[in-house]
């Protein structure tokens, strides 16, 4: 069952662990740096850890680090499962279930994502007011678990707004401009067309990615308290006329490395 799953990778990581984390960071493409940051770091691979998933797509690491950041007890995701890889929406929120169980109350869940919105550039961070999940699934479909959250759970506070507010004055703090806006969950792994990121913009999005809405819909059933952050690594089709790659992806998040870990790592820091 779901639960003795959560348990299992919990107890097998606990035995690993000489402190309990209090805060969980998953690390999006290209984001992964700030993994390295982390002091005395215990580091796990994912497949080593009873019921989790493997990572495959390049770019991306598959192993928990453990440790002190700003000297906070952190545990970050370096690197995540993704819808598009084929993995089950309780596969991709697994992480968060576990993360949960381990102690964690608050999440700090970044991304890089396609800027729809035509006031936002490349390099821009966002930090998410909230999400439309566009894609299709949801991963609390299927029996409720009562343990782990309600059947029908209020998604109207998914991003914490004292959250928002307190990294909005780190930012302010580092001189740092950050944008704020809806972050659309597509399955990907396609990039949109042109007219499909018009739609987006109609209906609200101000950047497109293709993770991050499961992860926060199960860390909002579990009550934890998130903070997403966007990386704009590019803008969505049809706003600029080239083609889209995931070089650029990487590119554009390899420049703006400095900014985030300062942005994140100040974040922390401040955290009451
Ligand atoms: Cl333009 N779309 C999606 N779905 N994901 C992205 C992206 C665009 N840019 C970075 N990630």
């Amino acid at each position: 069952m779901y639960r003795e799953d959560i348990k299992e990778a919990c107890t097998f990581i606990e035995n690993e662990l000489t402190a309990k984390p209090s805060l969980g960071l998953i690390l999006g493409s290209g984001l992964g740096v700030l993994g390295d940051e982390i002091e005395n770091p215990q580091t796990i691979a994912y497949k080593d850890i009873p019921h989790f998933p493997e990572s495959t797509v390049a770019g991306h690491k598959g192993q928990l680090i453990i440790g002190t950041l700003e000297g906070k007890q952190v545990i970050a995701m370096q690197g995540r499962f993704h819808y598009y890889e084929g993995y089950t929406m309780q596969q991709v929120t697994f992480p968060v279930r576990v993360m949960k169980e381990l102690g964690i109350e608050s999440i700090i869940v970044t991304n890089a994502a396609g800027g729809i919105n035509k006031g936002f550039n490349p390099g821009d961070l966002m930090l998410i007011t909230d999400h439309i999940n566009n894609m299709g699934n949801n991963p609390l479909l299927g029996p409720n678990d009562d343990h782990l959250g309600v059947r029908f759970p209020d998604m109207s506070k998914l991003y914490n707004k004292a959250f928002i507010s307190h990294a909005e004055s780190c930012a302010n703090e580092l001189g740092l401009k950050v944008q704020k806006g809806v972050y659309v969950g597509n399955t990907g792994p396609v990039y949109e067309t042109p007219a499909e990121i018009n739609m987006l913009r109609t209906l609200g999005g101000d950047a497109v990615g293709m993770s991050t809405v499961p992860e926060v819909i199960v860390a909002g059933h579990a009550g934890i308290r998130v903070l997403g952050i966007s990386c704009i690594s590019n803008m969505a089709a049809g706003i600029l006329d080239q083609p889209l790659t995931h070089d650029e992806v990487i590119e554009t998040t390899e420049k703006v490395r400095e900014d985030f870990l300062q942005f994140v790592k100040k974040i922390i820091q401040k955290i009451s």
